[in-house]
């Protein structure tokens, strides 16, 4: 018995000797645990440290590069605005400049410049003189005359001006006959400080010659004068074989060219039809009213043989109807009131017109004539048998490239009617 709680008792102790072994292993672990956290804390704690530095430091660099950049913009605008105020300080110097040069020039009795360059449209030019325009070729401008004249070109910027010192009488003599017949005025720019008299001539064959002055009151400047061809008479324009100058003192000429007027467009010439629309053909008391009767748009369709219709106006100032094989006829013609072969006189008679722009007026002539309906006229509309006038006069209150909206009176109102050009 004492043997065997002898056993139990050593048992007991083993037990509890092994159990105390396992927990120090684990506290042991544990530690170690601990331990390299503690490490890694250690090392994470440094890194955060050192990328606190780095963030400082570029926070730093930030405020610096921001400080370099405001300085930069505020030196920007400094630049700018001294920019600017040199830049107007030149403006001005040069417009000094300019203009102690304009005044030189003039004390000197001198163009500053060449003449300012002609607008004429090449086109309508016979340039004999100027940088502007193609000259004539083969001019020769300073043939011997036996003159005292000195003809020199004076070269402003590129731009070339023909001068005359010691002017007494100076020729201009053409390769060739020119023909300046269909041009309408003699262009001539011109400079002079001093010359108290300057008679320009066209000379034709034979020779024949006319002058005219030039007037010489506005000195020290360009003067720039168009003289009609016509005032040259009996020069003859389509024949004509030189130039001559007579004058005295100094005087610098320019853009010498022949021009020719400019064409009046005429906004009848072409071919016009009723306008179909709803309106278009319309009668009543007063210029411009449909009070009586309008044409609806139903009529426009019903009158196609109608609307066809072409009112031609020439450049040549010729006038014609020109219908086709049908138009509306009326009763008093003999017809049905509805498309028919057109009836003579109203058939496309051979006529002219005259139109005139300021008093509003288009007047067609030739009996048979007409615009919008063929039995209005000045003071009625035509019935079976009644005389056909010679001409018809329109009032115009609309006329464009593309518009024509004309009147008729009649005597008690008005037939109006609205065109469109083809
Ligand atoms: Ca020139
Ligand atoms: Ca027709």
């Amino acid at each position: 018995m004492k043997r065997m709680l002898l056993f139990l008792t050593l048992a007991a102790t083993m037990m509890a000797c092994t159990k105390d072994d396992d927990q120090d292993a684990e506290i042991a672990s544990l530690t170690e645990q601990l331990n390299q956290l503690k490490t890694d804390l250690a090392g994470l704690t440094a890194q955060l440290s050192t990328l606190n530095s780095s963030n400082s430091a570029l926070e730093a660099e930030v405020d610096a590069l921001t400080a370099t950049v405001s300085a930069l913009q505020t030196s920007n605008a400094t630049l700018t605005t001294d920019t600017t105020t040199m830049g107007a300080t030149i403006a001005a110097l040069s417009d000094q400049i300019t203009a102690l040069a304009i005044e030189i020039a003039a004390l000197k009795g001198v163009p500053y410049a060449a003449p300012t360059a002609p607008t004429a449209a090449a086109d309508m030019v016979m340039s004999i003189f100027s940088d502007s325009y193609t000259n004539v070729a083969g001019t020769q401008f300073n043939p011997n005359w036996g003159q005292s004249t000195v003809v020199t070109t004076e070269d402003y910027d590129g731009n070339d001006v023909m001068k005359y010192a010691s002017l007494n009488y100076q020729g201009t003599e053409f390769a060739a006959a020119l023909d300046v017949s269909t041009y309408s005025v003699l262009h001539v720019d011109y400079f002079t400080s001093d010359a108290t008299a300057l008679d320009f001539f066209l000379i034709s064959s034979g020779p024949v010659e006319v002058a005219k002055a030039l007037p010489v009151t506005s000195k020290g400047q360009w003067n720039s004068i168009d003289i009609p061809l016509s005032s040259f008479s009996p020069v003859v324009l389509s024949d004509l074989i030189q130039f001559k100058v007579v004058g005295n003192g100094t005087v610098y000429f320019d853009n010498i060219y022949f021009k020719k007027a400019a064409v009046v467009a005429n906004p009848l010439a072409g071919t016009w039809k009723i306008t179909p629309e709803a309106g278009s053909l319309a009668v009543g008391p007063a210029k411009g009213s449909g009070e009586w009767w309008s044409i609806d748009a139903a009529g426009v369709t019903t009158r196609a043989c109608y609307y066809d219709d072409q009112y031609v106006f020439g450049t040549d100032g010729s006038f014609s109807n020109v219908m086709g094989d049908q138009t509306w006829v009326e009763g008093w013609q003999g017809g049905g009131d509805a498309c028919g072969t057109p009836v003579a006189p109203h058939n496309g008679a051979t006529a002219t017109y005259t139109y005139d722009a300021t008093a509003g007026t288009l007047v067609i002539n030739g009996a048979g004539a007409y615009i919008g309906l063929a039995k209005a006229y000045n003071g009625g509309e035509l019935a079976a048998g009644t005389a056909v006038p010679s001409s018809i006069t329109y009032e115009v209150t609309v006329v464009d490239a593309s518009n024509l909206t004309v009147h008729v009176n009649i005597g008690t109102g008005y037939w109006n009617y609205k065109l469109t050009k083809e």
